[in-house]
């Protein structure tokens, strides 16, 4: 039988040259299929936590106080009323969300309200009017909320707008005031 070492060497060299290829093409494109992916996440985060803020301080702004904290409770009065004073009620001007966040931030795990005292957020010389969303467990890693502060605010996790630890929560600050529990102290 007549060999065709032309043809044959031919065909393992192609074999080699396209598995180099797909090699380097996976090495180039993986990687930023990766960052495509997190940038879309940290677009929906960013536009989530935006909404959020305008949310709580447009409730702030009608009511004149900010929700109190509702164990385990997602939504504390944006979308839902139940848990606003009935001496609200008429101030109340909502919903101010369509819907709260329910399934999470986009890494899995869950968007909190907070409203209790926190020295980093304290810029009126009152402690215990500080308001904030938490952005916490799930995926969450350092790179993701070192990526959202430096965007939504100063790039440093220990100070600013937006704090940050161990790469597992983001605090995001919404302002100070009393909330609806504590409406009778004074502001
Ligand atoms: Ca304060
Ligand atoms: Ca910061």
């Amino acid at each position: 039988m007549e060999r065709r070492p032309g043809k044959a060497g031919f065909s393992l060299l192609e074999l080699l040259v396209v598995v180099v290829i797909v090699s380097i093409l996976a090495a180039i494109l993986l990687p930023r299929f990766g960052t495509t992916i997190d940038k879309t996440r940290v677009a929906r985060a960013e536009q989530e936590l935006r909404s959020l803020h305008l949310a709580f301080s447009r409730v702030y702004f009608d009511t004149n106080y900010y929700p109190s904290e509702v164990l385990h409770a997602s939504d504390v009065g944006l979308v839902n009323k139940r848990f606003v004073p009935a001496n609200l009620l008429e101030l109340w001007d909502g919903p101010y969300l369509e819907r709260w966040p329910e399934s999470g931030h986009p890494w899995g795990g869950r968007y909190v309200y907070r409203h209790r005292p926190k020295r980093e957020f304290n810029f009126d010389n009152s402690l215990g009017n500080e308001v904030w969303v938490e952005m916490r467990g799930g995926a969450l890693t350092r790179r993701i909320l070192n990526i959202i502060d430096k965007q939504m605010d100063d790039g440093r996790s220990g100070d600013g707008l937006i704090l940050h630890d161990g790469g597992n929560t983001l605090y995001y600050f919404l302002g100070e005031g009393p909330n609806w529990g504590n409406q009778n102290k004074p502001r």
